[in-house]
């Protein structure tokens, strides 16, 4: 395949995930999921921001969508919520939940948008946290398998581009190594065996949905953060290798291999933090192979050697001011250094979209399968001009190089299938709260009228409504 721009049909979307948009948080037979309560401990997420109403889309859904048509939006990636569908979790399905996506699919195929349908975007079930410890135990599996069949089932005609699984890797690294995303442990023992039973689900999701959707395609969406070595000391180069294996390699190579990466799983069986894996596991994780890779990108990381005292995992810097991101890492693996040749976000993250066409062309090589961006974008704050007026040039610059990577990375022979924007409007980011925007379309939260929740049109708005125009145009 030979192109040297983007393909017809490609996909230029946006992204949200239920939690962090719809709000109505305890409306229509909705249970409560793992963050409605976590967000509401002191000092859990920055000024305490919550979900509860959030950008209130599930009841401005119509609105938004009115928007995104204007814009000529290809696609909009959403998540639906688990405890809508099954308030406890695994109990009789709660059809008002259910309504809402069908409401939602509906309006959005009626203006020719593709909807790209998240089944898991974090909001655990609180029920099935409280009765087995939700990823920590083996009966995940068939809960989850259960969720989604219904799902399979009820929209298999409406929706065919599905993803499985949202980030299990931040997700999970936040929720046990950094005890940041609830349930907050602090036990790498407990973070590998929570992984696996992700793996598992993930791969019976998967398998289900190859007899139920036969036309549809679906994929995990991987936080990826390609590695570089810090220096080509070979000590950073072996730390480099280390990082790719347990930061990306452990997730895709089981997603897409059907299988652990040897060097990685051999050092855990050592250090005795290695997941317990049953007879029939690995044959399920083999049929688990992905249609294509879902990626967010934000940014690179940079690695350096870290001796068996050095540097732990820390937390992350979540009040935007530049520089305060502590240098994290696994001791006798690697750690985090600051990439010198790079500039950064105010929250300290690497602007890089060279990384990015690099990344797809790992990716593409190792696992030889097509790719969906299924996030980029750059948080910032945002300045309010004469009441309607967003000047977020440093957005539309940011956009411009990482779709310009895309294009080099096509050209390079990646399968492409699309590049989603995070996010539509600005909704709310878990640890950073309202503070940190990065939608197209901005929310107005006036503290004097709390419901007012006006979409106001950036500049980038306008800029990538262009773009989709053009088809990538002369990027
Ligand atoms: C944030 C993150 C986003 C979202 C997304 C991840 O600030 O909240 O940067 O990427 O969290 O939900 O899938």
């Amino acid at each position: 395949h030979e192109l040297d721009g983007f393909p017809q049909g490609f996909l230029w979307g946006a992204a949200s995930a239920a939690y962090q948009a719809e709000g109505a948080w305890n409306v229509d037979g909705k249970g409560p999921s793992i963050w409605d309560g976590f967000c509401k401990q002191p000092g859990r997420t920055f000024q305490g921001s919550n979900g509860d109403v959030a950008v209130d889309h599930y009841h401005r859904f119509r609105e938004d969508i009115a928007l995104m048509a204007e814009m000529g939006l290809k696609a909009y990636r959403f998540s639906v919520s688990w405890p809508r569908l099954y308030p406890d979790g695994r109990g009789p399905l709660n059809e008002a939940g259910l309504a809402f996506y069908e409401k939602l699919i509906d309006t959005l195929r009626a203006h020719d948008i593709e909807p790209i349908l998240t089944l898991y975007h974090w909001d655990l079930p609180q029920a099935l946290q409280d009765d087995y410890g939700g990823w920590e135990s083996r009966r995940i599996v068939a809960d989850f398998e259960r969720y989604c069949v219904t799902l399979f089932r009820r929209l298999a005609g409406k929706v065919r581009f599905w993803v499985s699984l949202n980030e299990q890797n931040y997700n999970l690294t936040n929720a046990y190594q950094l005890g940041t995303h609830p349930p907050g442990v602090r036990n790498r023992k407990r973070f590998f065996q929570a992984n696996h039973h992700a793996f598992l689900a993930n791969a019976g999701a998967i398998a289900a949905f190859r007899d139920l959707v036969p036309d549809g395609l679906i994929g995990p969406s991987f936080a990826y953060s390609p590695a570089y070595p810090a220096s080509p000391d070979p000590r950073d180069m072996l730390a480099f290798e280390n990082a790719e294996e347990f930061t990306n390699h452990w997730w895709l190579d089981t997603y897409c291999l059907g299988r652990y990466p040897g060097a990685a799983l051999a050092y855990l069986r050592k250090t005795g933090e290695a997941p317990e894996i049953l007879p029939g596991d690995r044959d399920l994780l083999a049929q688990g192979r992905p249609d294509f890779i879902g990626i967010n990108y934000y940014q690179t990381l940079t690695y350096a050697d870290n001796p068996p005292d050095g540097e732990t995992m820390r937390g992350i810097n979540t009040t935007g001011e530049k520089g305060t991101t502590p240098a994290s890492g696994v001791p006798g693996l690697y750690k985090t250094r600051p990439n010198p040749h790079v500039e950064t976000t105010n929250w300290d993250w690497a602007i890089d979209p060279t990384g990015l066409r690099l990344g797809l062309r790992r990716l593409s090589s190792r696992y030889g399968l097509p790719i969906l961006i299924t996030e980029n974008g750059l948080g910032e704050f945002d300045r309010l001009e004469r009441g309607d007026l967003i000047h977020d040039d440093y957005r539309i610059a940011y956009l411009k190089d990482h779709i310009a990577a895309c294009r080099e990375a096509i050209t390079d022979g990646v399968d492409l299938l699309g590049y989603c924007v995070w996010s539509f409007t600005d909704i709310l980011s878990w640890l950073n709260g309202y503070q940190k925007r990065y939608g197209l379309v901005y929310v107005d939260r006036d503290e004097r009228d709390p419901k007012d929740l006006r979409r106001i049109r950036k500049d980038s708005y306008f800029w990538y409504q262009k773009i989709i125009k053009d088809n990538g145009g002369n990027i």
